[in-house]
C-alpha cells in the first residue's frame, strides 16, 4: 500500500468527503493497544479511544481473532432465519448483565431509538397512557446520537439547528437535579426517563453522588421506566461494569454500544425484562444487520476481554492516577479536572478561545491524541488496558504541552 503524504490524505477528504467533522491534522494508519501510528510512523497515545469504542485497545488480539474466524464462516443471515451465534450471544449477555432479553442493533443511536420505542409501547400497553401521548424525560446537555428523533431533544445547537421539524413527546429537565425530575414525573403521561449516567459530550459531567439512585427510585415511585444510556459510560469505562453499578441502580432498559464491539464494527444492544421487551412482536422492529453472526462473535469476545483482563478495575486505578497527576500539575490553565474511571476531562481556563484546540495540537506534536469538546473542555479517555507507565508518559506530555498556553 503506497504511503500517501499527510497533506495529500487530508486534501482528499477535503475534496471528496462531507465536511461533518474537523479532525486534528493527523492521518492514522495503524493501531495496537493504547498506541496508534500515523503514515509517517510517528507513535501516539490514543486518549480518545474512538469516543470510548476502543475500551479494549486497538486491534485487541482476541477480538480480531473472533472477527477473522467468524468472517471466514458466516457474516450475515438476516433475521429471516436463525443463525448459530445469536442465541448463545443473547444468553451470554443477558446472563452477564442480568436481564431476561436482548434486542440486537448496530449503532448506538439505533439502540436509543429502540429503547424509546419500547418505552412508548410499554406505556400504552401497561401504563394505559393515551396513545401518541407518551412523554420521555431527557436532560439538558444530553447526547444520545444524531437521528432526527434524537436530535429533536438535543440541547446542542449544532446537533439540532435546521434539522426540523422535530419529534414531539420529550420534556427536558436540568441534569443532576432530582427535584426537577420529581416535578416532571407528576405528569401522568410520562413513560420513561432517558439519562446518561455521566454526560459525555457535555464534557464529562459527573452527577452528584446518589443522583442516579434517587432518580431511579423516583421513577419507580412514578411507574416510569429508568432508561440508562451506557453507550459511552458502560463496559468498564467508569471503573465498573456499568456506571449505574456505582449506585446499585439496575436500569429498566439498558442501552449498550461502542466498546461492545471493541472498535471493530458497529454493534449495539438493548436489554430489558420480558414485560418491556415483549411489547415488540414479530414485524414491529428490526434492522438488516441487527444480530448478525459476525457482530455476535465480536461482541462476545469484546465483553470476555473486558472481564478476563479486569479492565474495569484497571480503569478505576489508572483513573485515580491520571486525575491525581493532572491536579498535581497545578497548572493555571486547568480550571477543573473531572471524571470517573478512565472517562475524564479538563476544563481549560485561558483568554484565548482557541486554547483547548492549540493545546491538543501541541499534545499531538508531542505524541498524545485528544480532542476538545464544546470549546474549552478536553476529553481524556484512553483504552482501559493502559498501564501506569503509559499514564505517566501521558501526564509528562500534557505537562510539557501546557507551556504553550503560558
Ligand atoms: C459524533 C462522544 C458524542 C453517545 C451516547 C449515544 C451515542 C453516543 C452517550 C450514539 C455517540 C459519539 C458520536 C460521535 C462523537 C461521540 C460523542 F460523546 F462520545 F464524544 F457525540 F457525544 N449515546 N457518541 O456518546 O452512538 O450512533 O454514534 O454509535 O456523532 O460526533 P452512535
Amino acid at each position: 500500500m503506497p504511503v500517501i503524504d499527510t497533506p495529500v490524505q487530508i486534501a482528499l477528504e477535503e475534496k471528496y468527503g462531507a465536511h461533518n467533522y474537523h479532525p486534528l491534522p493527523v492521518v492514522l494508519s495503524r493501531g495496537r493497544g493504547v498506541y496508534v501510528w500515523d503514515t509517517e510512523q510517528n507513535r501516539y497515545l490514543d486518549f480518545l479511544s474512538g469516543y470510548s469504542a476502543l475500551n479494549q485497545g486497538h486491534c485487541h488480539p482476541a477480538i480480531i481473532e473472533a472477527l477473522t474466524n467468524q468472517a471466514q464462516k458466516l457474516t450475515l443471515t438476516s433475521r429471516a432465519f436463525y443463525n448459530d451465534r445469536l442465541g448463545p450471544y443473547e444468553q451470554f449477555l443477558c446472563t452477564y448483565f442480568g436481564y431476561d432479553k436482548l434486542l440486537p442493533m448496530n449503532t448506538g443511536v439505533e439502540a436509543v431509538e429502540t429503547a424509546i420505542k419500547l418505552c412508548r409501547k410499554w406505556a400504552y400497553q401497561y401504563k394505559k397512557i393515551e396513545e401518541n401521548n407518551a412523554i420521555v424525560i431527557v436532560c439538558e446537555g444530553n447526547f444520545h446520537g444524531r437521528t432526527s428523533t434524537v436530535i429533536s431533544f438535543s440541547s446542542d445547537h449544532d446537533s439540532k439547528n435546521q434539522f426540523g421539524p422535530y419529534m414531539p413527546g420529550f420534556v427536558t429537565i436540568p441534569y443532576d437535579d432530582i427535584e426537577a425530575l420529581k416535578l416532571a414525573l407528576t405528569d401522568k403521561r410520562v413513560a420513561g426517563f432517558l439519562v446518561e449516567p455521566i454526560q459525555g459530550e457535555a464534557g464529562v459531567v459527573v452527577p452528584t453522588d446518589g443522583y442516579l439512585r434517587a432518580a431511579f427510585e423516583a421513577c419507580q415511585q412514578a411507574n416510569v421506566l429508568f432508561i440508562a444510556d451506557e453507550i459511552q459510560t458502560g463496559l468498564g469505562r467508569t471503573g465498573a461494569r456499568l456506571a449505574c453499578d456505582h449506585e446499585e441502580v439496575r436500569p429498566d432498559i439498558l442501552i449498550l454500544g461502542k466498546a461492545l464491539s471493541g472498535g471493530t464494527l458497529p454493534v449495539s444492544a438493548v436489554l430489558a425484562d420480558d414485560e418491556i421487551m415483549l411489547v415488540i412482536q414479530p414485524g414491529q422492529h428490526g434492522s438488516t444487520y441487527g444480530g448478525n453472526p459476525l457482530a455476535c462473535a465480536v461482541a462476545e469476545a469484546s465483553i470476555t476481554a473486558i472481564e478476563n483482563e479486569n479492565m474495569a478495575d484497571n480503569a478505576n486505578e489508572m483513573g485515580v492516577r491520571f486525575r491525581t497527576g493532572l491536579q498535581q500539575l497545578n497548572s493555571p490553565h486547568i480550571a477543573l479536572v473531572r471524571g470517573k474511571g478512565l472517562m475524564n476531562a479538563v476544563v481549560i481556563d485561558h483568554p484565548d478561545p482557541e486554547a483547548a484546540w492549540k493545546l491538543c495540537i501541541t499534545m499531538m506534536q508531542q505524541g498524545l491524541l485528544a480532542k476538545p469538546t464544546h470549546g474549552d473542555k478536553i476529553r481524556f479517555a484512553p483504552p482501559l488496558v493502559i498501564t501506569a507507565d503509559q499514564i505517566d508518559e501521558a501526564l509528562k506530555i500534557i505537562e510539557n504541552s501546557l507551556s504553550i498556553l503560558d
